[in-house]
């Protein structure tokens, strides 16, 4: 039998790079990091990347942060605070924190490792997975670390294929019949095509399995470079293509799947349209995104809340929710809700109507508003009788309308639509 000790996931550690803006997330990162950005009605971003590799037995995980990084912070430390140092479990969140000098933040992904290769070395692992804090997906990590084990190669990177026309976005590969990478483009202007299927290209996840003494002395390296930007797509990868070996790892092997023939699903949601999707879809009728799967659960902090509560009166109020999910803590009083997700703690009011809404937690909606394809930041106070989503034109004065017509509805967006 297997020793639990033995297990590739316990000798290994995940560190998840969670220092980015997501600046196409428009004002709803004014705030907050794109991984601390509130995802599927209980959940933020970070929490699927955390929860994959809790899922996949890791115990040893690091989060760095930069970019706004106070709420993200504080969620770590209220839902994932449940490791144990006296069991070798560790969670460590390490800001930007001028450890190395006193003027130097995060340079670039790599730099995010390098200025804590002392903090890591104490972990004792034998194998670190660098992952992206900012995509939705489910994937067994360790099938991943397993193959990097058995190919012997010096890094392993974790692929999907995307459509050719989204690929300037990605480190994007070529792999031979073994998926040897045997090129290595960081977000080349004109992505190739693959050998086979011109209309798609095989993307990096910005997801790496390293043997750790290895990584280390690339990145020492790597630190001396001047003309490096000490970023793992742009430089440490490119590098060991040219000088070592690396290996490609299919997401579609490792991927949990919430039925057998599922698709294989993954989102960036880095843009307000593909946010919007992601979470709407969630109402569908059997979702691409299985959050109900308790073999592959999504941990997060989750505010104590009495359950949602609908009032309803035959006369004139109509509290109901139609293919929607609705959080823990909500109170729909007498508001027809439509293909709508509601965090925690949202209160709407009698003769509102919501529909294809996605309303971020402690939202009020006032009587008699109107909002359809909506984004609603945290907290915002939506005014009684306020319509938006019906204009756009109109809309487009106060608020952020999307390339696809989705409204995202902030704060100060109404503050300024209140004072007008
Ligand atoms: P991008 O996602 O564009 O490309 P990047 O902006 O570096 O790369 O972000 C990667 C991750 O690191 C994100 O989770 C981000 O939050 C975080 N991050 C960014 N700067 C950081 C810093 N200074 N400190 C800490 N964390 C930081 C990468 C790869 C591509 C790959 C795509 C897949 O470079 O090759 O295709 O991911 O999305
Ligand atoms: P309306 O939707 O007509 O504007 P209210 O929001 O004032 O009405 O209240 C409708 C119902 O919502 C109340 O009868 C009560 O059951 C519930 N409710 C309102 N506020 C709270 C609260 N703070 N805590 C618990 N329940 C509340």
């Amino acid at each position: 039998m297997e020793k639990p000790n033995d297990r590739l996931s316990t000798r290994s550690m995940a560190f998840v790079l969670a220092g980015g803006r997501g600046s196409r997330l428009k004002q709803l990162t004014d705030n907050r990091a794109k991984p601390a950005v509130y995802f599927g009605g209980k959940t933020r971003i970070v929490d699927f990347a955390l929860s994959n590799a809790l899922n996949s037995g890791i115990r040893k995980m690091a989060i760095a942060t930069q970019y706004k990084a106070h709420s993200l912070i504080r969620h770590c430390q209220r839902g994932w605070s449940f490791f144990q140092a006296e069991r070798n479990e560790y969670l460590d969140i390490l800001p930007a924190s001028q450890r190395v000098s006193e003027d130097k933040w995060y340079v670039g992904t790599a730099d995010a490792v390098t200025q804590n290769i002392d903090i890591i070395d104490s972990y004792g692992i034998e194998y670190i997975l660098i992952l992206a804090g900012d995509h939705i997906y489910k994937m067994d990590y360790e099938m991943m670390i397993a193959e990097h084990v058995e190919t012997g190669a010096d890094v392993t990177v974790g692929c999907l294929t995307v459509p050719r026309e989204e690929a300037s976005a990605f480190g994007v590969m070529a792999v031979d019949d073994d998926l040897r990478i045997t090129s290595f483009l960081e977000k080349p202007a004109d992505p190739p095509g693959m050998p086979g299927d011109d209309t798609q290209t095989l993307a990096s996840m910005g997801i790496y399995v390293f043997k750790w003494s290895f990584l280390r002395e690339m990145l020492r390296e790597d630190a001396d470079q001047v003309q490096s930007k000490h970023d793992f797509g742009g430089d440490i990868i490119p590098h060991i293509v040219e000088n070592g070996r690396a290996q490609a790892h299919r997401f579609t092997e490792s991927c949990v799947r919430h039925a057998e023939g599922a698709s294989a699903y993954w989102r960036d949601v880095g843009t307000l349209d593909a946010y919007w999707r992601a979470n709407i879809d969630l109402t569908n009728f059997d979702p691409e995104l299985d959050l109900w799967d308790t073999n592959w659960p999504i941990w997060t902090y989750q505010e104590t809340a009495p359950p949602a509560k609908f009032i309803h009166d035959e006369a004139d109020r109509r509290g109901i929710a139609i293919s929607s999910l609705v959080s823990g803590g909500c109170i729909v009083s007498g508001t027809e809700i439509r293909q709508s997700l509601l965090f925690t703690h949202v209160h709407t009011n009698s003769f509102a109507q919501l529909e294809q809404a996605v309303v971020l937690p402690h939202v009020t909606v006032g009587r008699h508003a109107r909002l359809t394809r909506v984004i609603v930041d945290r907290g915002v106070k939506i005014p009684e009788g306020m319509v938006v989503g019906e204009d756009p034109e109109e809309d487009s004065k106060f608020f952020e309308v999307s390339p696809g017509g989705v409204t995202l509805i902030t704060k100060p967006m109404v503050a300024a639509w209140s004072a007008a």
